[in-house]
């Protein structure tokens, strides 16, 4: 026996170091746009958009591109982040990572006010720094470092690099367009390599719908004349042979290569699951990248990737599962959750009752381009179920409290517990879809608790209620449809929120929110 086990440690351990075939896209789902991503060793590092949510730009790291486990934000200080009603889908877009000289940078532009910025740190699940601004318009900046000197670029009037002091962001040289890509609309996310004596300027073109695609140029001399590679795009499911393909919309890209010298793309797409909306926002996906005989980037063969991708992989690392589900113990709420823009924090508390989060009632409401009384976590499954118990507190006719699947001011559905002019309590679902405010339930319940719960497959969102969290009573239906962003525009994707408002100013109601469980569902 003792053998056996024996040879199986070795076996494994054998195992440890190869590579394994195939894994699953996207390697990070839900509202997780424009990745970038940087090695130091055998760590990866990713960073997505975050647009109008507080804290900013998520943080994942991975050992094996595919594993990601979410460690921080780059932005958790207004004084870094500043969202003040700005709209929706405004604030921060692109951001790009990278390493240099033992110091982590993460520049994005903050589109609401100030424009394009940069923070480090050397501890990226930790602190980073105050923003440093550079005077360089266009989005979806991106750094570049060599010999000592350090490069910015962004997408102006073309692809523009300029040389910065790194430590003040002060332009050393005047920006030079270097190339604006193959024609098609909305030239961006650029991203600079250098690979065996090539500069390889890798942007994304087409827009961020269902034209985009990924291209690429090459020069011997950083700035230019860069020579786009015959073969573009290197990645779109625009044609013919991604039509039926669950995956649409692939673009803004950022190429890593591992230790064992292999190239690999991280990039965006989403998947349309109802009458082509989508409602999960542009999610994270991985694809190999090999170089052909001439010297160019070939991604996954043919320029489309899968959902179940067969290819060899980098050695696994798998990591432990995210706690979707939260009693609110700590005396923090975990990494997933956010705000929308700069959060009133005096609303919020995990300490006035133990095991609760206790959501104050605001006079800003869902509808407003502001700072509402919400906090949430994004919808990461097509098929999910999402349950909170909370109780109302202190209210008046003026105040309710509840669980919203909400994509912007414009577009939610909010199931929430109200007090009646007759001091009772009622469970009441309302839809939020542009100028329609749609009132689909109102049920009496006894005393001041519930448990509400939200389920959502690849068309509706069907509610429930229960009174003692047994037997759940179904509420009302609604399409996917209106909190898309095919129907309402904009970058980001359906968060699950817990929220408390009042139509009075000086409301003194709260809800005690006990849990919240999140489960995928198939
Ligand atoms: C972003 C641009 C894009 O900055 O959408 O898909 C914009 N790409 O590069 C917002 O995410």
């Amino acid at each position: 026996m003792k053998r056996v086990i024996t040879l199986l440690i070795i076996v494994l351990g054998l195992c440890q170091g190869a590579g394994a075939q195939g894994y699953k896209n996207p390697v990070i789902s839900g509202f997780h746009p424009d990745p970038s991503v940087c090695r130091v060793g055998d760590d990866y590092y990713l960073v997505t958009s975050s647009f109008e949510y507080f804290p900013g730009v998520p943080v994942f790291h991975s050992k094996d591109l595919i594993n990601w486990t979410k460690i921080g934000h780059c932005l958790t200080r207004p004084s870094q982040l500043k969202l003040d009603k700005c709209a929706p889908s405004a604030g921060i877009y692109a951001p790009t990572i990278r390493y240099n000289n033992g110091r982590f940078y993460m520049v994005t532009t903050n589109v609401s006010g100030g424009g394009n910025f940069y923070v480090s740190t050397d501890n990226p699940a930790g602190e980073w720094s105050e923003p440093i601004f550079v005077e360089q318009g266009g989005i979806d900046p991106t750094l570049y470092f060599e010999e000592g000197k350090s490069y910015f670029i962004s997408n102006g009037k073309g692809i523009t690099i300029s040389e910065i002091d790194i430590k003040t962001g002060k332009k050393l040289t005047e920006g030079k367009i270097v190339w604006n890509g193959t024609g098609g609309r909305y030239p961006e996310s650029p991203h600079l390599y250098k690979k065996d004596g090539w500069y390889y300027l890798l942007i994304s073109e087409g827009g961020t719908e269902y034209g985009h695609k990924m291209t690429i140029a090459r020069s011997r001399s950083m700035y230019g004349p860069y020579d786009p590679n015959p073969s573009n795009p290197i990645l779109t499911h625009i044609n013919e042979n991604a039509q039926n393909n669950p995956i649409q919309g692939t673009g803004h890209g950022d190429f890593v290569q591992a230790p064992d010298g292999s190239w690999w793309v991280v990039f965006l797409g989403f998947r349309p699951q109802s009458l082509l909306h989508h409602v999960l926002g542009r999610e994270t996906f991985l694809a190999p990248v090999r170089w052909d005989v001439n010297a160019w980037p070939v991604i996954n063969g043919n320029g489309t990737v899968d959902i179940d991708m067969n290819v060899p992989t980098l050695p696994l690392k798998p990591v432990k599962k995210p706690d979707y589900s939260t009693n609110f113990n700590e005396n923090k709420l975990g990494v997933d959750w956010i705000y929308l823009r700069n959060p009133f924090m005096k609303n919020y508390s995990l300490t006035e009752k133990k095991g609760s989060l206790r959501l104050k009632t605001s006079p800003v409401s869902l509808d407003d381009h502001d700072s509402p009384t919400f906090v949430g976590r994004r919808q990461e499954h097509i098929n999910f179920s999402a349950s909170t118990l909370l109780s109302l507190k202190d209210a008046t006719e003026d105040d309710h409290t509840g669980m919203t699947a909400y994509y912007s001011p414009q577009a939610h559905y909010d199931v929430f517990l109200k007090k009646s002019n007759n001091g009772k309590y009622k469970v009441s679902l309302n839809y939020k879809m542009g100028v329609l405010n749609h009132v689909a339930q109102e049920v009496e319940i006894p005393g001041d608790r519930v448990y509400l719960q939200v389920k959502g497959d690849k068309d509706f969102y069907s509610f429930f209620y229960s009174v003692d969290g047994k037997e759940f009573k179904f509420l009302d239906k609604i399409n996917v449809w209106y909190l898309s962003s095919e129907t309402n525009g904009g970058f980001t994707g359906v968060l699950i929120g817990l929220y408390a408002q009042s139509k009075n100013k000086n409301t003194k109601g709260y809800g005690d929110f006990d849990e919240f469980i999140y489960k995928p569902t198939l």
